[in-house]
């Protein structure tokens, strides 16, 4: 299921096209591309068996969901329809591209034109699943609780045949059924209210004979009902129909619309609100681990729960046979070593006949492991441990030192704190897998590839210091008198 274009055709893949997907965004993944991952050359097993944890949590942070899919428009900076029905939807001048979500989304101003639409999709008498993820607009032209807004909907000649949308009767969300001639109309309901500036994931499903509303990828509410007739006028994105006529028209932002021929189960809906990968792709401190490489057509059997070095330790022990509890007893003195066990066993090559220490940042290849020592500084971690997956290239844009080179490395890691801020504008060419969803607030944690940046000195070749990414300010830099670096080599 991995792409591996670049081992295929021998060549090392540089620059951007690592996280391809988002034309718009170079660090970004849609969430129909992420198959097309083009990985570094891989010779080390163990980078293919981490690579492959990595690319099947990304699929499950772009909610890769395919089955069924009618429409789908990811709103990165275009209209385009990725579920390939060719369905673009067009644009009313009230609607504006955005970038609130790694990616991009669009964002309507409540106007008469806002709304972005396209022909009908679903064949509106039978089972049906539509999702948004929708933000109310905050700030200084804030959404009106006090009104009601449509995300999405599809029309018949008078009404709406459904609507997903914020309703202020309830102040909340809700998704609703109407009858041909409007005069019925059933609600299915949040629970809790909803709040401006606030990215939420809403799923409505018409089963037949139940409409059912999901939250954030959690069922919140449900109501009977078999009104069946086609909504034969058109599929909008951010506003509604009554009486012949737009109404409801959205005031904030919507992103990765979609339109499903089928009803979603609850286990699909979780996996396409990214509530499943939050669940199976998490930074855990502490001692207890769950790494579990799964089957490749049941994303949600992919887990990744661990701290660095554990992550680390699962790769290997998932990978090589000599990797046992016996050996990381006998080596590490612990069945899972800390970082700085790690860094230290390095250093001092005591980590048994599978190390080979690793002295020069220009001799790292594919698979080499890079440990720093946090020297006690943080209470939680002994250090930080990652895999290399590439030296992509020497980095002279700021936080230089003399006497110095900086190298930005392209790793795999388990982290609490992705390597990058999106949007900045030197992100885009060092990206972190880890920001394929929300960045709105949200920190999105746990396996992914990312880029740290590390330094050599010019005298010896040897690690001088490091930083987290490309965006962390020198304040943030640590030379190895304080922060000790050491790599090695699996063999
Ligand atoms: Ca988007």
């Amino acid at each position: 299921m991995v792409s591996r274009r670049g081992l295929l055709s021998g060549a090392a893949i540089v620059g951007v096209g690592a996280f391809t997907g988002a034309v718009q965004s170079p660090g970004t993944a849609a969430a129909d591309a992420p198959l097309n991952t083009p990985f570094t050359p891989v010779t080390a097993p163990h980078l293919a068996e981490a690579e492959r944890m990595v690319h099947y949590q990304r699929l499950l942070a772009s909610g890769y969901l395919p089955g069924g899919l009618l429409g789908h428009w990811p709103l990165d900076g275009t209209g385009a329809d990725r579920s390939g029905h060719e369905r673009p939807v067009t644009l009313g001048s009230g609607a504006s591209w955005s970038t609130l979500r790694a990616g991009g989304d669009l964002t309507f101003d409540g106007t008469s034109n806002a709304y972005a639409a396209t022909a009908s999709v679903l064949d509106t008498t039978a089972p049906f699943t539509v999702s948004a993820w929708v933000r109310l607009a905050d700030g200084d032209s804030p959404a009106d609780l006090a009104t009601m807004y449509t995300a999405v909907s599809q029309d018949g000649t008078s009404a709406s045949r459904f609507l997903l949308q914020y309703d202020p009767a309830f102040s909340t969300w809700a998704f609703k059924v109407r009858s041909e001639d409007q005069s019925t109309k059933v609600s299915a309901v949040a629970t809790t209210p909803a709040a401006l500036g606030v990215w939420t994931h809403l799923t409505g499903v018409w089963d037949g004979t139940q409409i059912h509303l999901y939250v954030n990828g959690e069922l919140k509410g449900s109501a009977a009902t078999t009104l069946s007739w086609a909504a034969t006028r058109g599929f909008n994105i951010g506003r509604a129909k009554w009486d012949g006529a737009p109404v409801n028209r959205f005031k904030g932002s919507v992103d990765d619309v979609r339109a499903y021929g089928r009803v979603l189960s609850a286990d699909e809906i979780s996996v396409i609100s990214g509530r499943t990968a939050d669940l199976n792709n998490q930074y855990l401190v502490g001692s207890a681990s769950t790494v579990t490489w799964g089957t490749p057509d049941d994303l949600t059997s992919w887990i990744a729960k661990a701290r660095c070095s554990s992550f680390i330790t699962w790769v290997l022990k998932d990978t090589y046979g000599w990797a046992s509890d016996a050996y990381f007893t006998q080596y590490f003195q612990d069945r899972i070593p800390e970082a700085a066990d790690y860094r230290k066993a390095f250093t001092d090559g005591t980590g048994g006949p599978h190390f080979k220490r690793i002295r020069k940042v220009t001799d790292l290849q594919p698979g080499d492991l890079i440990a720093v020592d946090y020297n006690g500084s943080d209470p939680d971690n002994t250090g930080h441990i990652v895999m290399v997956r590439q030296v992509k290239d020497v980095f002279t844009g700021s936080v230089n030192f003399s006497g110095e080179t900086q190298y930005a490395v392209e790793v795999v890691d388990m982290t609490s704190d992705p390597h990058g801020v999106y949007g900045l504008s030197s992100y885009a060419q060092y990206p972190d897998t880890r920001m394929v969803s929300d960045v709105d607030g949200a920190n999105f944690q746990g396996v992914g590839i990312g880029h740290m940046m590390f330094y050599a000195s010019d005298t010896t070749g040897e690690f001088s210091r490091y930083r987290w990414s490309v965006n962390s300010s020198s304040a943030k830099t640590y030379a190895v008198a304080d922060r000790p670096i050491s790599a090695a080599r699996v063999v």
